[in-house]
């Protein structure tokens, strides 16, 4: 089992999982999407055409190109085809607001912007005239009259596009990753970061091998997602499917049916979802499945239990990170130890430390510090969020955890505020901030609840202004008004009114006391 890869100082990621693997079996299939299959080769003709053509619309190396793209080979071939001319492809989260997307296109400088049709609409709401760094807006689908067409550049655009000449130190890529205060921060990745999640998570645990077709519910614009579907699947030439659409379990399951994927990434929520449906192991062929993985929360021991009884594969809990690019605790198949994270993969270095970095006994709760090859070196435009973060070589996770004796990590919650919430972090002081932007609340807290499945969800405890009645109606309401003005999937699932929220002498908000509630 290799845990050191020695890379040429001179390194490009699309050699690793594009450009190789359609030499050693240009025929396979790398990519299923719909009626298509798209092999090796032509997957690397796309990536080149689409490299050739962000060339042409004038970006050039270490230029930002945004990515608001639905799953699909497209999205495939932006990311490899910027990162293969050196330019830095920054997939951005579909399920954002407009004011959303006008940060990520100021914050990144994005030159240009690559976009689904079907996510237009959200995007008009941007003024684009204020952003002078955007040049263009490439749509995937039918442009609107000044974009251009992204199968039509394609079309004009040469096949042969040999890889940049970038260091293995260099930026790739960037990921978005929110926090509890402050906007979104982006996660600057190396050139030589993937490839050590596909050898060290990917290769050495999962065991991807060419055999394999993956299917990930969880979307490439996540670094769960995109290394799931991209890693060591392309490296190892394995297939994967690609769903644009939005994956309810019925249409979760019916991939599994057509495609018949040996291994399923997916976070608690959806596990707890496909269990909801009646029958589905004699509806539906799962018989292909040889493993499945959860990652993004906790996995609640019951789902684990449940799903191996009906469904006669493991589950493999992981914690992974945007930061740490993917996952670097995780089960083995085989020993699963449900409700814990698992055991450190074999090339990382975990502490589990006090606040002042000195570690605590075997067993005690601390905070969680990994040491690892294919960490982000840094936040973008964030330097103190950067100085806390990153300290030298090792990196703070933000989670508190205890090792047992054998050797498990066991996860025991956030060091600051911030909920997972279906696998997607959510900031309880942005709903906060939300939820007062309404004319009938004076003020509020929002705390993570658990919900029947005992996952995490938003619970909102809302002080209503003099002269406002508390009901079922305003309730609503305030869980409507939330989901228009923020990604939908923060909106609180409970609202609870109260007559004021706990606050410390100095007036500060005491969450726990809430959490307790
Ligand atoms: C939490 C978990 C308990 C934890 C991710 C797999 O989730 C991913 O990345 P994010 O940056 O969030 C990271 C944070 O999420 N978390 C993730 N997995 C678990 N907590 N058990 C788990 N199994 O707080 C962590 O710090 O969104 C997951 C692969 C790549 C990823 N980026």
């Amino acid at each position: 089992m290799g845990t050191d890869i020695q890379l040429p100082e001179r390194y490009n990621m699309a050699t690793t999982f594009i450009d190789e693997p359609a030499r050693r079996r240009p025929d396979r299939v790398a990519i299923y999407y719909g009626d298509q299959a798209l092999t090796y080769r032509e997957l690397q003709e796309l990536v080149n055409r689409t490299g050739n053509a962000l060339r042409g619309l004038g970006v050039e190396v270490e230029d930002r190109v945004l990515l608001i793209v639905l799953d699909c080979p497209e999205f495939v071939a932006a990311f490899f085809g910027a990162i293969k001319i050196g330019a830095i492809p920054v997939p951005i989260n579909t399920l954002m607001r407009a004011s959303d997307f006008e940060y990520f296109l100021r914050d990144s400088r994005a030159k240009v912007l690559v976009v689904s049709e079907p996510l237009l609409p959200e995007l008009e709401k941007v003024d684009r005239r204020a952003l002078r760094d955007l040049k263009h807006v490439v749509v995937i689908g039918t442009p609107r009259p000044g974009d251009r067409c992204f199968a039509d550049l394609v079309k004009e655009a040469s096949a042969e596009l040999e890889a940049a000449d970038t260091s293995r130190d260099e930026m790739a890529f960037w990921l978005y990753s929110s926090g509890s205060t402050g906007l979104p921060k982006g996660v600057v990745h190396l050139q030589h970061d993937a490839i050590w999640c596909a050898e060290l998570y990917f290769k050495n645990i999962l065991g991807i091998n060419e055999r394999d077709i993956v299917f990930s519910v969880a979307k490439l614009f996540f670094a769960y997602g995109l290394g799931n579907c991209l890693y060591a699947t392309l490296q190892e030439g394995a297939a994967c499917v690609l769903l644009p659409d939005r994956p309810t379990p019925e249409k979760v399951f019916e991939v599994i049916d057509r495609y018949q994927p040996t291994v399923f990434y997916a976070v608690p929520t959806m596990y707890a979802a496909l269990l909801q449906v009646k029958d589905a192991e004699r509806g539906y062929r799962t018989g292909s499945l040889r493993l499945c993985v959860s990652a993004g929360e906790a996995l609640p021991p019951r789902l684990y239990q449940e799903w191996r009884d009906r469904f006669g594969t493991e589950i493999l809990d992981g914690i992974g990170s945007t930061e740490i690019c993917h996952i670097f605790i995780s089960n083995r198949p085989g020993r699963v130890r449900p409700g814990a994270s698992g055991l450190l993969v074999e090339g990382y270095e975990a502490r589990i430390v006090e606040e002042d970095g000195q570690p605590v006994p075997r067993g005690e709760v601390g905070n969680l510090w990994i040491k690892g090859e294919s960490i982000a070196p840094f936040y973008w435009n964030k330097h103190q969020k950067t100085k806390q973060t990153m300290l030298g070589e090792w990196i703070v996770t933000g989670d508190k955890y205890y090792q047992d004796e054998d050797g498990s990590y066991w996860y025991a919650g956030r060091a600051d505020d911030m909920l997972k919430v279906g696998g997607i972090w959510v900031s309880p002081v942005e709903v906060e901030n939300t939820l007062v932007g309404h004319p009938a609340v004076l003020e509020c807290a929002v705390v993570g609840a658990e919900d029947e499945e005992q996952l995490v969800k938003p619970k909102a405890f809302v002080v209503l202004r003099q002269g406002q009645t508390a009901s079922p109606a305003l309730a609503e309401e305030l869980q409507a008004f939330v989901k228009d003005k923020i990604a939908p999937y923060k909106y609180p699932r409970w609202i609870e009114f109260v007559p004021e929220l706990p606050k410390t002498a100095t007036g500060k908000i005491q969450r726990f006391r809430l959490r307790q509630g």
